[in-house]
């Protein structure tokens, strides 16, 4: 198996600064507000500027401003975000191999096992696709390349920012004997203690104890886990997701807040959306706005029954007029995400009460 794994590098912040392209070089950190006090809530993540400053995801806001009274602090937007994610998942990594598994909105992994004859080729399939998100979206990623997805995973996280590492088969036990066990996924804080007292510093060590104990410290399924790392026989697939959310978006012909002139750019995006999805029913209707000054506002609603595409013309005007009575924008494009999409068989059921 040959698995390369996609990691998006400080991604919340550089989608801030690919739009923003003065923010480029100056500590920059993403936070998430809470709203209960004044800077109440936590950094989502920093660019590495702000990260040699000492800014951390998770970090209270309170405390990063007071290491850093001088960065930058932006509001979280996730919206913006998750576009430009699903455009590089779905319209760039899609197209290198189907069997891709999306892990978070930053990581996937895919097999390529059939796509390329050599860790060579592999190589260069890496670069490729890093040219291609780069010159399409500006955003730079860090590839891992190995025989199984943690490897994949740890060989990445060892080359961020922008890079690409790659693991050969014949490098395998070298890298078993010399990787230390807290950097295998997995491995968090309370593992990481008890394997220590067990006297395991890396993966290999894992095989000098005895499997029962191993199980018994700290439980079965973490023990095979590590146990099939450790002797290089860990081979879990790359697991084809079906996308949970479709998203579909209109640019207007000019700017507008008259809903009924966005009207027939949101039907066209519905249209597109479920066409899409096809024959998948949505839970969930959100609809997006993309403001003059490219800023996202969005409304979701969800239901207890599959949206048929005659009710989500109905609700997302509902959803549109919400968005254009708190905002004083006027919209440039808009669009829909549909959400938790289902494929019944039993679809009057489904649509029981809608
Ligand atoms: N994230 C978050 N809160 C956290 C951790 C992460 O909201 N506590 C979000 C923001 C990140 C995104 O998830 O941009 C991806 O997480 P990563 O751990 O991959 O971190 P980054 O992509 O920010 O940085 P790196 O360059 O280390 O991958
Ligand atoms: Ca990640
Ligand atoms: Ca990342």
């Amino acid at each position: 198996m040959i698995v390369l794994f996609v990691d998006f590098d400080y991604f919340f912040a550089q989608v801030e600064e690919v739009l923003n392209p003065e923010l480029k070089g100056k500590p920059v950190a993403v936070c998430v507000f809470s709203g209960r006090f004044k800077d109440s809530g936590a950094i989502a993540t920093s660019n590495y500027e702000a990260r040699k400053l000492g800014i951390k995801s998770g970090m209270p806001i309170p405390k990063a401003k007071e290491i850093a009274p001088n960065a930058i602090y932006l509001p979280i937007r996730k919206d913006l975000y998750k576009q430009v994610s699903d455009r590089i998942m779905y319209g760039i990594l899609s197209k290198y191999s189907s069997k891709i598994e999306i892990a978070s909105i930053d990581e996937a992994y895919l097999d390529i096992t059939d796509k390329v004859k050599d860790y060579y080729e592999a190589y260069q399939l890496g670069k490729k696709i890093k040219d291609e998100i780069y010159q399409k979206e500006k955003i730079t990623v860090t590839i891992g390349i190995a025989p199984n997805k943690v490897f994949a995973k740890i060989i990445a996280e060892m080359n961020k920012p922008n890079g690409l590492g790659i693991l050969k088969p014949e490098e395998v036990e070298g890298f078993i004997r010399s990787l230390p066990i807290d950097e295998v996924p997995g491995v968090g804080d309370s593992i990481f203690s008890k394997l220590r007292e067990m006297g395991i510093k890396y993966l290999y060590d894992v095989l000098k104890v005895d499997f029962e104990k191993l199980k018994n410290e700290i439980g079965k399924s973490k023990a095979s886990y590590l146990y099939s790392l450790a002797n290089n026989t860990y081979a879990e697939p790359v697991k084809e997701k079906v996308r949970k959310h479709i998203g579909r978006y209109v640019t207007m012909k000019k700017n507008s807040r008259d809903i009924k002139e966005i009207l027939p750019y949101l039907k066209k995006a519905i249209d597109e959306a479920y066409s899409k999805a096809n024959g998948g029913i949505p839970k969930t209707l959100a609809v997006v706005a993309i403001m003059e000054d490219l800023d996202i506002v969005s409304r979701e609603k969800t239901f207890n029954f599959g949206i048929s595409k005659d009710k989500a013309y109905l609700e997302s005007e509902k959803l549109l007029e919400e968005i254009i009575k708190s905002d004083k924008r006027r919209l440039r494009r808009v669009g829909v995400r549909l959400g938790k999409i289902y494929k019944s068989t039993t679809l009057d059921n489904f649509f029981n009460n809608v």
